[in-house]
């Protein structure tokens, strides 16, 4: 049984999530497919040049992205965030770089999505309307909508060179965290690669879960190797965390 992680009344939990805790739900990641997406290079859907050139390109590819997520189901990995989110409260913060929605539809709500979301879309144009929910799959550009101000609606996801997403609260919450937890990421995307050693530096414990050691493993105070679904159920044995 993999060892156990101590979680003291005054402690505050940051956890940083990536594709491999949808791995069991039937999510390719991304180091699986060999750097292609589902057959595409990133170059080509997921850049704000590649939305330039080729709109309906990258929609096509994220209305794949969308029916593939909405088939899934959340698995145990899922499911224990979300209880452990209903033991601690406000000490539990939960950040992922997942598009999906398996945090939430597992009950997570203390929950940011810093890369964004599939289930929304926004203006191309910036023009400072909210993001809308959106959950169609597009065959073909003409099938897209048209934000207020006209401007065509682009998916709600941080592209490659793009900022990523509510960065002054993440930055707030693993201030104030005293143990990082993070799962199911290789370590190759910035700025969250760098989160752990954030946390390092503000004197945190730091913990990884996942079955291959991550690009940033020199971060980890603890690195528990094997599958999140598995792992996660008996590192918090799904009642109260007995963290000792
Ligand atoms: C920015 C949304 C600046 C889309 C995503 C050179 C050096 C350093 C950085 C850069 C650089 N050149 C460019 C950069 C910056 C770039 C970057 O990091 N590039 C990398 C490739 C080097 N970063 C950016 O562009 C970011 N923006 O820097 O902006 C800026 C500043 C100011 C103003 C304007 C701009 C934006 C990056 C976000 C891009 N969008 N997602 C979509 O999802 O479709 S990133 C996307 O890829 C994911 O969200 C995720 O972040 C990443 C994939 O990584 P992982 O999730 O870790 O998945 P991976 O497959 O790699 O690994 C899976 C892991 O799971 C494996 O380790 C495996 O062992 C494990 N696993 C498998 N099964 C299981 C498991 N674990 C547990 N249980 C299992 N069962
Ligand atoms: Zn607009």
């Amino acid at each position: 049984m993999p060892s156990q992680i101590i979680i003291a009344p005054e402690d505050r939990v940051f956890v940083l999530t990536g594709a491999g805790i949808s791995a069991e739900s039937g999510l390719p990641t991304f180091r699986a497919s060999d750097g292609l997406w589902e057959g595409h290079r990133i170059e080509d859907v997921c850049t704000p040049e590649a939305w330039e050139r080729n709109p309906g390109l990258v929609w096509e590819f994220y209305s794949a992205r969308r029916d593939s997520a909405w088939r899934a189901q959340p698995n145990p990995a899922h499911f224990a965030l979300a209880q452990l989110e209903a033991n601690l409260g406000d000490r539990f913060f939960l950040c992922t770089q997942n598009v999906d929605d398996l945090h939430e539809r597992a009950g997570s709500r203390r929950l940011l999505h810093m890369h964004g979301e599939l289930a929304r879309s926004r203006c191309q144009r910036e023009c400072g309307l909210p993001p809308v929910e959106d959950r169609a799959s597009y065959r073909d550009i003409g099938e897209v909508g048209f934000c207020a101000c006209g401007g065509r609606l682009r998916p709600h996801i941080v592209f490659f060179g793009e900022m990523t997403l509510g960065m002054d609260q993440i930055e707030r919450e693993i201030a104030r965290a005293t143990v990082m937890l993070v799962i199911g990421t290789s370590g190759s995307v910035y700025p969250a690669a760098d989160f752990v050693r954030w946390a390092r530096r503000s004197g945190s414990r730091t913990v990884y879960v996942g079955p291959e050691r991550p690009l940033n493993a020199e971060a980890f105070s603890h690195i528990v190797e094997g599958a999140a679904g598995e792992i996660l159920r008996g590192l918090f044995g799904g009642g109260p965390p007995k963290l000792s």
